[in-house]
C-alpha cells in the first residue's frame, strides 16, 4: 500500500490526508474529523472522556469534546429538520 493511502495512526484519516491537512499522521489525536474516510482503529482516548476513539466512532460522538457521549449528545436543532 502506498504510504499515502495508508493510516499510520488509525484515526481514520490517511497520511497523505493528514499531510494536505496539516496534521501529524503519527498522532492519532491529530486528524480533521471531516478527512475521516477509513475505519477508525485507534484505541487512543483523545479527549478523556473514558471512551476510545474507535467506539466513539462506532457511536458518532465527538471524539473531541469531552462532553459528547451517545447517550447525552444533543444535535441543534437544525441538524434534526
Ligand atoms: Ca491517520
Ligand atoms: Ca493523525
Ligand atoms: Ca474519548
Amino acid at each position: 500500500m502506498l504510504w499515502n493511502a495508508a493510516d499510520c495512526d488509525g484515526d481514520g484519516v490517511t497520511n497523505g490526508q493528514e499531510v494536505t491537512d496539516g496534521t501529524d499522521p503519527l498522532d492519532d489525536c491529530s486528524y480533521l474529523t471531516a478527512s475521516i474516510s477509513e475505519t477508525v482503529t485507534s484505541t487512543s482516548d483523545c479527549d478523556g472522556d473514558g471512551v476510545p476513539n474507535n467506539v466513539e466512532a462506532t457511536d458518532g460522538t465527538d471524539k473531541t469534546l469531552v462532553l459528547s457521549y451517545w447517550q447525552v449528545q444533543v444535535y441543534p436543532a437544525n441538524v434534526l429538520s
